[in-house]
This record gives structure tokens, sequence and C-alpha cells, in this order.
């Protein structure tokens, strides 16, 4: 295949479908992985024709899965140029002294073992050749802890953290690896953190204008159009009305 590849986790909605697209447009090949067979399907039509595409449906919180699907790709499909950890998802938000186990387990297992499982299956590749990048989708969650957002926010520290680790321990192979944090992006991540709740969803992004899955794709987009001497390291963006993990109203 003539064209670079991207392979982004969590690409059935917001904003790792965002981001599959933009790449897409910009010529790159796309594996996208998501739980919802359907979504991925579905994805294909959106694609431009002389994209070639590759869905793969894994739940990333399974490691013999993951390791064997990622492990196993088509010799054509092995030279992964970028990727993007994204898949992710708050689930429930309590103060810690009544959250549930199964959430923190969730949180825990998709947010930080699911990256690590997928990137592990990645990076082997990315060293041999001694190129590629790697962007992790974190959150402004990363960088500050809100009221009951504990396990979520921890979940994606430790993403912030693995990202500068990964920076550090890939840098001799001259390998990028950056981080996008944003603020509040209307995507079904509020659904699925309120268990299908529409009502408490939709009034997280009610009072102000929040960003768009769009607006993380555009921010990918100009990191992966920089040239090989420039890595963008660790971005924090938010809406204009948010100025602080604490300041909007989140249900
Ligand atoms: P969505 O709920 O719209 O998308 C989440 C994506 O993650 C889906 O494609 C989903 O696919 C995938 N996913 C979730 N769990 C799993 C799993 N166990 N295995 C495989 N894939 C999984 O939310 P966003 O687009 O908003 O979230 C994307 C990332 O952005 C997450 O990491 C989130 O934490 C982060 N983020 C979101 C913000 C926001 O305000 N929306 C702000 C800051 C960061 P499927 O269900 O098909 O498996
Ligand atoms: C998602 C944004 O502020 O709800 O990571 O944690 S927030």
């Amino acid at each position: 295949m003539k064209n670079k590849i991207a392979l982004v986790t969590g690409a059935t909605s917001g904003i790792g479908k965002a981001c599959a697209l933009t790449l897409a447009k910009l010529g790159y090949n796309i594996i996208a992985t998501g739980r919802r067979a359907d979504r991925l399907k579905e994805l294909a039509a959106e694609l431009p024709n002389e994209v070639e595409y590759l869905p793969l449906v894994f739940d990333v919180r399974d490691r013999e899965k993951v390791l064997e699907i990622l492990g196993a790709l088509p010799e054509d499909w092995k030279a992964i140029d970028v990727l993007i950890n994204n898949a992710g998802n708050a689930h429930g938000m309590d103060p810690i002294q009544s959250g549930s186990l199964d959430d923190w387990d969730a949180m825990m297992d998709i947010n930080v073992k699911g990256l690590l499982y997928v990137s592990k299956a990645i990076m082997k590749g990315m060293t041999d050749r001694k190129s590629g990048m790697i962007i992790n989708i974190g959150s402004i969650a990363g960088k500050e802890v809100y009221p009951n957002g504990n396990v979520y926010c921890a979940s994606k520290h430790a993403v912030d953290a693995l990202t500068q680790g990964m920076r550090i321990d890939m840098n001799p192979f001259g390998i990028k690896v950056m981080a996008i944090h944003p603020g509040l992006v209307e995507t079904e991540f509020s659904l699925v953190r309120f268990k299908g709740d529409e009502k408490r969803s939709e009034s997280v992004y009610q009072g102000f204008e929040p960003l768009l899955a769009q607006d993380i794709a555009d921010i990918v987009e100009f990191a992966v159009t920089r040239p090989p001497h420039v890595v963008i390291a660790d971005v924090l963006v938010l809406p204009t009305a948010q100025a602080s993990a604490t300041l909007v109203k989140k249900s």
C-alpha cells in the first residue's frame, strides 16, 4: 500500500470517528476499532473511495484478543504510522465512598489497561521500523480532579503519565508521542457515563457551547502534518466557556 496507515481505537463514535474521517481525508488508510461492528460497517460508507479500510471488532479490555488480532494484522497493514489511543469512557459520577466497583473496574480496565494492551501490540513494530507516532486522548480530568470525578480522573492522570513515559522510552527510536487533553466535548460520552440517561446526559452540554469531536480531530490533523523534527507533545483544549474542570455544571 502506498498510503500511510492510521489505527484509531474507539472509532465507532465521537472523537475517534472524527479522527478516523479526518485522517482518511488526509490520505491515510484506516484501521478502525470498537465493539460495535455495525457502526464500523457504517463508517466504511463515509470514507473516501480511494482509502483502504480495515475494521477490527474487539473489546480493548480483552488482553488475549487485543494481542491476537493486532498481532495478526495482514502484511499490508502491519506498518502503522499513527496510533490514536482514543477508546475510553467515564462510568458513573459518584462520591468515592459510594462509587461502584464495576464502574471503577471499567474505567481502569478500558482507559488505562486497554490503552496499554493496544500500545503493546503496536509499539514493537514502530521501534523496529524506527518510525511512528502515538496520540493518546487524555482529558482535562488528567490534569485536574473535580468533585465525583475521582476514578475517571485517576484513569486520565494515568494516561498523562503513560504518555510522558512512552515519549521518553520511545524517543531514541524517533517515535513521536503526544497527548490531547480535551475539556467537555459533546459526544456519546455522557450518555455512557450516565448509563443511557438522555436527559442527564444532555444537561451536561446545556447553557454553553461545548467542543465538537471535529475540534479534536483538527488538532490531530495539525499534529500529524508537522515536519519530522517537530512533536506537539501535549495539548489542553477547552470550550471557550470552560476555564477549569470544575467550572462547568456536569449534570
Ligand atoms: P464516545 O462514547 O462517543 O466514544 C467512545 C469510544 O470508545 C467508542 O467508539 C467506543 O466504542 C469506544 N470504547 C469504549 N469502551 C470500549 C471498549 N471496552 N473496547 C473498545 N472500545 C471501546 O466518547 P468520546 O468520543 O467523547 O470519547 C473518546 C475519548 O475521549 C475517551 O478516551 C474519553 O475519555 C476522552 N475524552 C472525552 C471527552 C468528552 O467530553 N467527550 C473529554 C476528554 C476526553 P464501542 O462502544 O463501539 O466499543
Ligand atoms: C471528559 C471531560 O470534564 O467530563 O474527559 O471529565 S470531563
